[in-house]
């Protein structure tokens, strides 16, 4: 009798504990299938997440690049239609777009700068009587930079191994940290700068606000869109205060003729100012939500025809506002 009590609750008791088990394998599988659940749906909005971003990125791409077509077209219809032979300050290339809403999904801006205003560093490259040396002199000491700056410039980019005054050839690069060779040949990007020996990084930005640097070693200075210190600096004779006198006009000439007719002290060096640009550059940012894409792109126009060339692109570069074109070169 007792025994058959005690086989009835031995009974119970286990049919207690398989009913426990399966309980605590159901919760399991549930929890697990939750989890499941959870990881699929979070993978699967991390992936709408980057999808959408891809998508972004690839419209704000896209803009940009429309940005560069349009820019391509206004400086050949410039050269062409509304303002060939001359170029200067008012023309429809020249004024920016400002922050442009973009179908209310994102915001453009971008602008144009001639690189026909400025110093160009490659004409160092071949400068057989000095002048372009002395100009970067006289720059250098306009900006109050490192007077270095001229040799260092001319080594760089000159092709012989011969150290010029205050600059430096394969020999003071060798012993540098890592040890490199003097480029001898035109500068390809104004960060070759940063390569140099002996000069601040602080006074590197200042004199890449005010220079350019073209793919070619002859280039002329465009009188209608030059600043004042290039201008001052582009021949002795030249005063800073006649230089800013000139800049404060609004400037249209013509010819050089006319210019030099205006500007008589500017005569011995006529020869080497322009009333034209050959070389622009376009600084374009768009930005849709979180996705930013930076586009600056080098073009020549060909002065004969108007046939605008892309010469390079670059999506590296932090867009900056263009407060003061002239120190927007790079
Ligand atoms: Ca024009
Ligand atoms: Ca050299």
């Amino acid at each position: 009798m007792d025994k058959g009590i005690y086989a009835g609750q031995r009974a119970r008791r286990h049919a207690h504990g398989e009913r426990g088990v399966a309980l605590i394998t159901v919760l399991l599988i549930t929890a697990i299938l939750v989890g499941l659940t959870t990881q699929i749906l979070s993978s699967h909005n991390l992936v709408i997440s980057q999808h959408q971003n891809t998508f972004e990125h690839a419209q704000a791409l896209e803009y940009a690049l429309g940005a560069e077509e349009l820019v391509r077209q206004a400086l050949y219809d410039d050269a062409v239609n509304s303002g060939p032979n001359v170029d200067h300050l008012e023309e429809i290339w020249a004024q920016p777009v400002l922050p442009l809403d973009l179908d209310g999904v994102g915001l453009m801006q971008a602008y144009v700068i001639d690189l026909n205003r400025c110093f160009n560093l490659n004409t160092l490259a071949d400068d057989p009587n000095n002048l372009n040396f002395e100009r970067l002199q006289r720059l250098t000491e306009r900006l109050n930079v490192s007077p270095n700056f001229a040799d260092l410039i001319k080594d760089w980019v000159d092709e012989d191994q011969t150290v010029s005054g205050l600059g430096a050839e394969d020999s003071a690069y060798q012993i540098k940290r890592p040890p490199h060779l003097a480029a001898n040949q035109v500068m390809r990007d104004l960060s070759e700068l940063n390569m140099l020996v002996d000069v601040s990084g602080e006074d590197i930005q200042t004199l890449i606000g005010q220079v350019c640097l073209l793919p070619e070693t002859q280039s002329k200075i465009n009188v209608n869109t030059a600043d004042a210190v290039t201008l001052a600096t582009f021949d002795p004779g030249v005063s800073m205060a006649d230089a800013e006198a000139l800049v404060q006009q609004t400037r249209n000439y013509q010819d050089v003729t006319d210019f030099v007719a205006a500007n008589p002290a500017f005569l011995s060096v006529q020869s080497e100012l322009s009333v034209t640009s050959e070389y622009f550059l376009m600084r374009a940012q768009a930005q849709l939500s979180q996705s930013r894409v930076s586009l600056t792109s080098l073009f020549r126009r060909d002065l004969s025809n108007g046939q605008v060339t892309l010469l390079q692109r670059d999506f590296g570069n932090t867009f900056r506002a263009n407060s003061t074109a002239n120190s927007d070169s790079s």
